[in-house]
């Protein structure tokens, strides 16, 4: 459902505002502490945001992809890490519910999930399967009302925090590939999950990723999501279809941001007897960042109004995800560039951002499972 013009700016300046007041003059101190402090994270709650994509009879604020992304144009103009609390929540963590779950799940969960009092997190990866998806080996074994789940799943952000899991299990192990694979959304507080140490990473720190095992886990039958077994797969690429928009419009707040940060250094830095923002060569680094940071919004903006208007947009998405993750690299290169030695140094955002953009091209499909997706697209369409 589409927000009133004047709703929608309320919106979009209360985030701004929420960002430059609260998030950026701690990004220095989430980044040492590795955490976010709880007050800043129940002030996200009351903002609405862990709701934002929650369709509004459950209790979310219903914003369409198109919302959703100038929401996170906004909050991504400071360290992403922000984004990640409430990212899974309404994304990854949430859309397969909200899109393929039974009226009584949707009913019990995605209030819960729209307010912030449970996190959902999303389980696909595992050790030996990342890119390769299909090929994930946990199994969750009928045995009466229950499944049996054995497994391992990998770098699952938010899994310490999470009250519930998205769950790509393989109910048919007989049936190797996509069709065997069901998905499920399960409570975390089973008997039989254990949730590993939180991984040292390159950046994002405050953001949080661990190892989620399940052993003999017995996950009460009407936890499949849906009717049906055999449609996990399909779910989980549904889901990533959206992620990867959300991805793109997360690259481009930070995009955004970067261009900003480029732009004030390069005024205020003087060099040779002048500001550095006179001589040509910074201000060609200058305008290309303008150009590709211009280039994802747009990207964005005009796929997500395609979702919304209910068109396939597989190879779109993938578009945005590869183009923005992509370009946000080269703009955070280019900032530590424009910033000279200093943007080598931490006492700078520069160092941090550049550190922390690296995920972008790896999540939700590195970029060359984006490739892949873009031309299996192309070709199956000229055929
Ligand atoms: N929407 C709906 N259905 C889809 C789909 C989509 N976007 N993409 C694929 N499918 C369906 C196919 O139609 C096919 O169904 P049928 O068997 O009924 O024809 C099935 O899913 C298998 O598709 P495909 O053969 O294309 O699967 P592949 O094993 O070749 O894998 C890629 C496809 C590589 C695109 C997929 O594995 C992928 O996205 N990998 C990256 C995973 C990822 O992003 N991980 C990040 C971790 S999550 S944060």
């Amino acid at each position: 459902m589409a927000l009133d013009p004047e709703t929608r700016e309320q919106l979009i300046s209360s985030v701004a505002r929420f960002v430059r007041e609260r998030l950026v003059p701690i990004e220095d101190q989430v980044s040492r502490e590795d955490r976010i402090p709880d007050a800043i994270i129940q002030e996200m709650r009351e903002l609405g945001l862990f709701g934002l994509s929650i369709p509004a009879e459950y209790g979310g604020l219903g914003l369409n992809m198109e919302e959703e992304a100038l929401v996170l144009f906004e909050l991504c103009q400071t360290s992403p890490a922000f984004r990640s609390a409430i990212g899974t929540n309404i994304g990854i963590g949430s859309q397969g519910l909200v899109m393929f779950g039974r009226e009584d799940q949707k009913d019990y969960w995605l209030p819960k999930i729209a307010s912030g009092e449970t996190i959902a997190s999303f389980c696909l990866t595992e050790p030996g399967a990342g890119s390769d998806a299909a090929s994930l080996r946990t199994t969750a074994i009928r045995d009466g009302n229950v499944y049996v789940v054995n497994g391992t799943k990998r770098f699952i952000t938010n899994a310490a925090k999470a009250g519930a899991f998205t769950l790509m299990a393989r109910t048919n192990p007989d049936r190797k590939g996509a069709g065997g694979i069901s998905a499920f959304f399960v409570p975390s507080n089973l008997k039989g999950i254990t949730v590993g140490k939180s991984e040292r990473k390159m950046g994002q720190q405050g953001a949080h990723i661990h190892d989620v095992i399940f052993e003999n886990c017995e996950v009460p039958a009407e936890c499949l999501i849906g009717e049906r077994e055999g449609e996990g797969f399909k779910l989980a690429m549904q889901v990533l279809d959206r992620g990867r928009i959300h991805i793109a419009a997360v690259c481009t707040g930070v995009a955004e941001r970067l261009v900003r940060d480029s732009t004030l250094y390069a005024l205020e830095r003087e060099q040779f007897g002048d500001k550095i923002a006179n001589f040509q060569m910074v201000q060609a680094m200058l305008a290309d960042s303008k150009m590709e940071a211009y280039a994802m919004r747009c990207m964005v903006q005009e796929t997500a109004r395609k979702r919304d208007a209910g068109e396939n947009i597989a190879m779109e998405a993938s578009c945005c995800k590869l183009f923005a993750s992509e370009a946000v690299g080269r703009i955070a290169d280019r900032n530590v560039q424009i910033h000279g030695g200093a943007g080598y140094v931490s006492d700078y955002a520069a160092e941090r951002f550049y550190r922390d953009v690296r995920i972008f091209r790896l999540y939700e499909g590195t970029s060359q499972i984006q490739q892949t997706v873009i031309a299996k697209n192309m070709l199956r369409n000229a055929g």
